[in-house]
């Protein structure tokens, strides 16, 4: 399974394809649109959210709630492409007076104007914004509703916003999902969650944005996922490139990831223990759940590290493109921070790595073939 999805920030509207989706699996409207407001959710975003009320609507794949084995596309209108007709329209003359000239450090602006040779940052900036997960995290229900079948489940929360982080974290795999969802930055302790609202208030006021780290966490994932044999066919190269692929990660962690670097191999690998109810088990996670390129039983953990947004209303020092003086960096309508929203971004690119994962041991022609192939596996491995 994978996805591709095509769209600007300010243009018509966003899609997504998604390709190699078995037939019979049960799709839901509300589940797309209820993972769609997710992902709006989240103190620190901008004033874009006011004006979208993103809804999926499906126009291929799914044909009296079950896909149906062809590709799965997803549309995501832009309501606010009412307000940018006329600077985002496919025809016409260009308008100078609404070109973009100062490219922001840190965005993809500069490299991707040198990239493609335009003399109009916006040509860039609208692809390259975070508008675009709204198509992954569409896609990622799909994947999502594949899972659920498969009795997978992934979560998300928000560890850190800035310096703000939650200090003692036992199990991230056990953190309660229903207090992640009623914070409004996706943290499970609501003093926190505070903290961290009062750093984005401080970073608005300041003119600044703010990073974070997340976890993305998948249980109930079969061992045997992915591959030792094959370089591209190992999971955790897999996720970790799905997790870099989210605009703005500069990090990914899987397990105790950098800590276990500095810890005796005693310390950091999992004993196996075997016991009648749950069979062959670990007695600790620190792999997060990731052996040798595949998955092993345990929980999936992932920790994610997000820059600060790069357009900052107290802009830095940047150079006209068409003067080459310098001048400040451009400033766009933007959030102050975008964490949250990432964490959910982070579980729908989980989501289609793990589905893919599951097609490709399981076969991915139908629902019904991958249960039966499933129960077979699992009796097999089971001593
Ligand atoms: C973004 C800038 C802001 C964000 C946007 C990402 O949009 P605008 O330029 O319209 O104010 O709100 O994110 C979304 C619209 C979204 O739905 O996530 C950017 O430059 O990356």
């Amino acid at each position: 399974m994978r996805y591709v999805t095509s769209g600007e920030s300010h243009g018509r509207v966003l899609t997504a394809i998604v390709t190699g989706v078995p037939a019979g699996v049960p799709i839901e409207q509300a589940s797309i649109d209820a993972e769609l407001a997710r992902r709006q959710t989240g103190y620190g975003r901008g004033g874009r959210q006011q004006i979208e009320t993103d809804r999926g609507t499906v126009l291929s794949g799914v044909r009296f709630g079950r896909t149906i084995g062809s590709p799965v596309t997803i549309a995501v209108a832009n309501r606010d492409w009412d307000n940018w007709m006329d600077v985002m329209p496919a025809f016409g003359e260009a308008n100078e007076a609404t070109r973009v000239t100062a490219p922001r450090p840190g965005h993809a602006d500069l490299a991707g104007i040198q990239k493609i040779g335009s003399r109009d940052i916006r040509d860039v900036l609208e692809r390259a914004s975070a508008r675009e997960t709204a198509a992954r995290v569409a896609a990622g229900s799909v994947a999502k509703a594949l899972l659920r079948e498969l009795g997978v489940n992934i979560i998300s929360f928000v560890s850190a916003v800035g310096a703000v982080e939650v200090e003692t974290l036992d199990d991230p795999s056990s953190v309660d999902a229903g207090l992640v969802e009623s914070s409004s930055v996706r943290c499970p302790d609501a003093e926190v969650s505070e903290r961290m609202c009062r750093a984005i208030d401080e970073a608005s006021a300041a003119g600044e944005s703010l990073g974070g780290v997340f976890y993305v966490i998948a249980s109930g994932v079969l061992p045997g996922l992915g591959a030792y044999a094959e370089a591209d066919r190992r999971l955790d190269a897999r996720l970790a490139a799905a997790m870099m692929s989210i605009p703005a990660i500069k990090g990914v962690e899987i397990g105790d990831g950098f800590a276990a670097a500095a810890l005796p191999g005693s310390q950091v690998h999992d004993e196996i223990s075997f016991d009648e109810s749950r069979g062959l088990r670990r007695s600790t996670n620190h792999a997060g759940g990731l052996e040798g390129g595949m998955s092993n039983g345990e929980p999936l953990i992932l920790r994610v590290a997000m820059k600060p947004i790069p357009t900052l209303m107290k802009p830095l020092g940047s150079v006209d493109i068409e003067t080459l003086e310098s001048v400040d960096a451009s400033r766009e309508r933007s959030d102050v921070c975008a964490v949250p929203a990432a964490a959910v971004v982070g579980e729908a690119e989980m989501a289609v790595v793990l589905a893919d994962a599951y097609c490709d041991k399981f076969g991915g022609d139908c629902l019904q073939d991958m249960e039966t192939a499933i129960a077979a596996y699992e009796a097999r491995i089971r001593p």
